[in-house]
């Protein structure tokens, strides 16, 4: 028997911390690396070494385990390094590695290919270090693996040296893995702090649940969906905690988008939070993007912060209770310690709600193409209730967290805190991966779709039936309300594109494409992309009203 290489001990280890999955793309490290070394991994290639990093970061997220991508080196670790740095932005625990000249001619910037790529990679991690000794790599894995998955979660990264991943290793007897990852700091005052906090809500008229993505990661649902039917108390998201409570849940009062005014061109921030009194931020990240800014309207408040990671921007948020421990924890004790007080009456939010029902509800015919609401009122209509709703990133983006339907935990999916173009693709065939046999849909703009396309291929190669609903202004939308925003007019050089038929470019990589242009159309195509199993693609011509809204909540 051949003794094992680096590369096989590194993907067994990685397979012993739970990980199933590398995306990637290899380059001359072939030689070294054929990623068949051992059983229970699988190597996915992508077109793209950002797609990579975005299927680990979404396969991290819902599986709740570590996930890996992995690019040759130079070109291929800078092309990863926006999946690594959106995994970072977004809290999720992917362990990044790519390949590295050889130990003995490591000269960056001037060996060929040769970058210090943990250089570029250690802003954007928890831990970045480059293997040794081959000896090292259990150690190494372990120790990215520990910072990857500590709160908040965000990426590790390895550089490995073609000669030594292709090294021999004599025969090693690694301890065995520990799969609980730590809970950062804990504060051990939270036991009276809930004491307090029990009290704010006791003497709250209209106290509110904030809830952010590390509630989910705790495990917090199941509690979280008991202790607010019991006491009457609303749970307001942010995006990528849409889902907690079903959108059809009475007191689920939605996510919160700061160009939510100007979408719905009515007062909802003063809606949801004007009348509160309490804010209970359960497992708050300011990353998410929903900032104290928008709920500091209306009544003065009391602020609790709860999360297992203590408070890194206290220059926006200084709470007036910050407890520092996981949020399931907190919650499970508060729900014990208020099981005296009384169900309370939520604040009336009926004006905004209707006024949401009437955008969904609209059957106006444009010239110019669909409104996005109407897009996505015609998705929800079709989309089971179980289903994965993705959104790229654009103008569109903020009418899905609007109006999408959500029923599950990471039941809407999005880059929240990296917010990078062409995550939408990538994300979705991972969520795919994740939940097969699961209906997945994609809701794209032109822009980022075509930003990154070419894994289009990849849903055919894999044949992940994932429906992508692609809506096509020609331009950078998004990009046009904020010309708008600062200059009253649109300069289209700086966003506009000219015409591309997505539909063809679908069936160029082997995915089926259909044209829908209004309400019924797309109705059908999107029957028809569920029924069919395979991938498929529905393009949408829309227009957007850039002029009209408030958007002033977007100047924070
Ligand atoms: N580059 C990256 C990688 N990410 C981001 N977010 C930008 C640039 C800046 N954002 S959101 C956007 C840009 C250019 C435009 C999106 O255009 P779209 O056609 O995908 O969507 P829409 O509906 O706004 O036109
Ligand atoms: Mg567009």
């Amino acid at each position: 028997m051949t003794a094992p290489t680096t590369a096989g001990v590194l993907l067994s280890r990685l397979r012993d911390h739970g990980v199933e999955y590398v995306f990637g793309i290899v380059g001359r490290e072939a030689e070294a690396i054929l990623f068949d070394e051992v059983d229970g991994i699988e190597f996915v290639l992508t077109r793209h070494e950002f797609s990579a990093g975005v299927m680990a970061d979404v396969l991290a997220r819902i599986t709740n385990r570590p996930q890996a991508c992995f690019a040759t080196l130079g070109p291929g670790a800078t092309n990863l390094s926006t999946g690594v740095a959106t995994a970072a932005l977004d809290r999720s625990a992917v362990i990044a590695l790519a390949a590295q000249t050889e130990s003995y001619d490591r000269f960056p910037n001037h060996t060929h290919q040769c970058v210090d790529t943990v250089g570029v990679m250690r802003p954007l991690t928890k831990f970045a270090e480059e293997l040794a000794r081959p000896r090292d790599v259990v150690d190494l894995i372990d120790s990215a693996v520990s910072a990857a998955t500590v709160e908040p979660p965000g990426p590790s990264f390895l550089s490995l040296p073609v000669d030594l991943l292709g090294a021999p290793i004599g025969p090693q007897a690694p301890p065995p893995v520990d799969h609980v990852a730590g809970l950062g700091t804990v504060d051990p005052h939270w036991r009276r702090q809930l004491a307090v906090v029990a009290d704010l809500f006791a003497g709250a008229e209209h106290p509110v649940l904030v809830v952010g993505s590390a509630a989910i990661r705790a495990g917090a649902v199941d509690v979280l969906r008991s202790f607010a039917r019991r006491t009457g108390t609303p749970v307001i998201t942010t995006y990528t905690a849409k889902g907690v409570l079903p959108t059809d849940d009475p007191l689920c009062y939605g996510a919160v988008s700061g160009y939510m005014d100007g979408i719905l061109d009515f007062p909802a921030l003063d809606a949801l939070f004007g009348p509160v009194d309490l804010i209970i931020a359960l497992g708050y990240d300011y990353a998410e993007d929903l900032r104290p800014s928008m709920w500091q309207r209306g009544r003065d408040k009391r602020v609790v912060r709860v999360s297992a990671a203590v408070n890194p921007v206290p220059r926006v948020l200084r709470p007036d209770v910050d407890v520092v421990v996981d949020p399931a924890t907190f919650l499970t004790g508060l729900d014990r310690a208020t099981a005296g007080v009384a169900a309370r009456t939520p604040h009336d939010i009926s004006p905004l709600r209707a006024r949401v029902a009437e955008l969904l509800a609209d059957r106006t015919d444009h010239a110019d193409g669909m409104r996005v609401h109407q897009v996505i009122d015609t998705m929800n209509e079709v989309l089971p209730r179980e289903g994965t709703f993705v959104s790229d990133i654009g103008y569109f983006r903020h009418y899905g967290v609007l109006f999408a339907n959500s029923s599950r935990p990471y039941g809407f999916l999005t880059s929240a805190g990296c917010s990078s173009f062409g995550y939408g693709l990538p994300a979705a065939l991972a969520a795919q991966l994740a939940r097969p046999g699961e209906p997945v849909v994609l809701l794209a703009g032109d822009g980022g779709f075509h930003s990154n396309s070419a894994d289009l291929e990849t849903a055919a190669r894999l044949n992940l039936p994932v429906v992508m609903v692609v809506v096509n202004n020609s331009g950078n939308g998004l990009i046009e309300l904020y010309q708008h925003k600062g200059h009253g007019r649109a300069h289209r050089p700086a966003t506009g594109f000219s015409t591309v038929d997505f539909v063809q470019l679908a069936q160029a990589n082997g995915v089926e494409g259909v044209l829908a242009t209004d309400r019924d159309s797309l109705r059908t195509a999107l029957r028809k992309g569920f029924e069919l199993r395979r991938p498929f693609l529905v393009e949408v011509p829309i227009g957007y009203d850039f002029a009209a809204g408030d958007f002033s909540a977007l100047a924070v």
